[in-house]
């Protein structure tokens, strides 16, 4: 089937966005809230599993913090902190510290100069991709995408399916005419369990997971340095739309 959509995760993909900037957001925050967690690089790797920064503060409880488990409006609680995480993630981004990964921005003017559509699927909040888009791509990239799903627009987040599911019907494709790009496990499984071909670009936290039924597995977009699974072509060049085509059929 031709190519109609490319679906693009965005922490991990889109820019490298968690120990510099979600696990820093998430510290300040709890100094904010007087509270002695931190967050360091190890056990931040280990708290990624689960994705959805309330879903991950709420596991931290349970297995870091328990005692905490009974106190008053404990989800409201949860959701305060991850608010003021959110302002502080927010001026990351807006001092520039977080940069697109190499070829976003090339695959993005290509795939727009093709007619072919761009979405997001996300667990993230929604301000936190508007404004890295924005910060990174100019004010009118938000136009870029046709449709963008994030944080608790769906009540499952990945690795389930729903994100995704959630997306593709806002775009009214298939799911085989879509491409997936993530950078992680449970997005490759939340993809593939909605019936997306997905490519993974390895991040930092991710590198050792298990991508064994990806399409395509690379370093970044512009690297040629690849593993792929289940496409048969070989690939000299960095990912272009002809690439992506090729993978689809
Ligand atoms: C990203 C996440 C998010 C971010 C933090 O996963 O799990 O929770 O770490 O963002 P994926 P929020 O790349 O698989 O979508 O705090 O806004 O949830
Ligand atoms: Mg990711």
């Amino acid at each position: 089937m031709a190519l109609s959509a490319v679906l693009f995760d965005v922490d991990g993909t889109l820019a490298d966005t968690e120990r510099d900037g979600h696990r820093i957001a998430f510290n300040q925050a709890f100094n904010e809230f007087q509270l002695d967690w931190e967050w360091d690089v190890d056990l931040y790797g280990v708290l990624l599993q689960i994705t959805g920064g309330k879903e991950r503060i709420r596991f931290y409880i349970e297995n870091y913090a328990p005692s905490l488990l009974s106190k008053n409006n404990l989800d409201e609680w949860i959701a305060q902190i991850h608010k003021t995480k959110t302002n502080y993630f927010l001026n990351l981004l807006k001092e520039g510290k977080i940069p697109l990964r190499p070829g976003i921005k090339r695959l993005l003017d290509e795939l727009r100069k093709n007619n072919i559509k761009i979405a997001i699927a996300t667990t993230t909040t929604y301000e936190n991709v508007s404004t890295l888009l924005q910060c990174t791509l100019g004010d009118s990239a938000l136009e870029w995408f046709d449709v963008i799903g994030a944080g608790d627009i769906v009540s499952k987040k990945k690795p389930a399916p729903d994100i995704y599911e959630w997306v593709l019907n806002q775009l009214n494709l298939p799911a085989e005419a879509c491409i997936a790009i993530e950078d992680s496990e449970n997005g490759l499984k939340s993809a593939t369990a909605a019936g997306i071909k997905t490519i993974i670009t390895v991040s930092e936290y991710t590198r050792e997971q298990n991508f064994s039924y990806a399409a395509l597995v690379l370093e970044d977009l512009e690297s040629t340095n690849h593993t792929h699974q289940i496409a048969a072509q070989s690939f000299d060049k960095p990912l272009s739309v002809q690439t992506l085509s090729d993978l689809l059929n």
